[in-house]
């Protein structure tokens, strides 16, 4: 059975085992890894970030962020994380590019941002996409995530209905997912000089902004690397992914984490968007995790190295 030997970066994992591996990945690596508890979900679990680092400097470091799993269903992006982490681990000192970036740049990778709704898409709705909040008077449970950050909050392209999708939340914020993870970028805004959202699907690499057909500062700098990161993904994995700004690219969505963490003074922001193009939209086969995830990760290298040598 060829599946036996897959490895555990090529399945998805329940939240359970995730955690776990969180566990057992700071235990194994202690010189390389070191969790931090940003906050918990709305229903109590934790927010786990994992900070990578490479040798110990005693320089100020920069520092650049990775979120996966804003959304339950998107389970390529939880697995991505995995992924990212473990070849930083398995790289750093082998590949001259790994190396480079971890010794310029702490890493801190959030592996699941909704806890809730990705143990509730394994339990009872593989399509669920928000949270699971419960907040009183609403009808509906759950606040999409990537529309409760302050950036041009609930207009339009968000809801302020309970039931949909992307709704908004009661304010800014309100989400406790949200919050943990702002407070976090705000506490570290001197330092972080790389945001990155990891999504799924339609593959595309974006950037700021979603929130209004406005044009960032660094537009055409921020265009230009996803540009080369687009390139390398197509010469070594012979695909293709759009690029550009988020409002143009895909539509128009306020309240998405990249475009406030831009206007906290992050100026290289960007979401990508992960396999496929709709072929099997969220319920991408484990067999094409590997592919995904190394496109990905082309991405992230091409990115970080640039940013890593300003
Ligand atoms: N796409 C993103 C969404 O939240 C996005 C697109 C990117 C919105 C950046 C806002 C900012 O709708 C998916 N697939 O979730
Ligand atoms: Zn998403």
């Amino acid at each position: 059975d060829p599946r036996s030997s897959m490895s555990y970066y090529e399945r998805y994992h329940p939240l359970e085992d995730i955690y776990l591996w969180i566990n057992r990945t700071t235990h194994q690596y202690p010189d390389m890894v070191q969790p931090i508890l940003i906050g918990s979900s709305f229903e109590k679990r934790p927010l786990w970030v994992l900070k990578l680092s490479g040798k110990r400097g005693n320089q100020p470091k920069r520092a650049m962020w990775i979120d996966c799993g804003i959304h339950a269903r998107e389970w390529i992006s939880h697995a991505f994380c995995l992924w990212f982490v473990q070849y930083s681990i398995d790289f750093y000192n082998q590949i001259p590019d790994m190396t480079e970036i971890l010794d310029s740049m702490d890493i801190y990778v959030l592996p699941v941002m909704n806890p809730d709704g990705y143990k509730y898409t394994w339990t009872k709705n593989r399509m669920w996409r928000k949270n699971r909040s419960k907040h009183p008077g609403n009808y509906c449970i759950g606040t999409d995530l990537n529309r409760n950050f302050d950036a041009n909050w609930c207009t339009m392209g968000s809801s302020h209905r309970s039931c949909d999708d992307t709704y908004c939340g009661l304010f800014p914020e309100s989400e406790p997912e949200a919050e943990a993870v702002a407070n976090f970028l705000r506490s570290h805004k001197h330092d972080m000089k790389l945001y990155l959202s990891i999504h799924s699907y339609s593959q595309m690499l974006l950037f700021p902004y979603s929130c209004s057909y406005q044009e960032a500062a660094n537009h055409n700098e921020l265009n230009e690397m996803v540009k080369e990161a687009a390139m390398n993904i197509r010469k070594y994995y012979r695909n293709q992914y759009k690029y550009g700004a988020g409002a143009k690219t895909i539509y128009l969505a306020p309240g998405g984490s990249d475009d406030w963490a831009y206007n906290l003074g992050i100026e290289y922001s960007f979401t990508f968007e992960l396999q496929d193009k709709g072929r099997y939209g969220f319920l991408l086969p484990p067999e094409l995790i590997s592919k995904a995830c190394n496109e990905a990760l082309t991405a992230v290298k091409t990115i970080a190295l640039k940013v890593s040598r300003k």
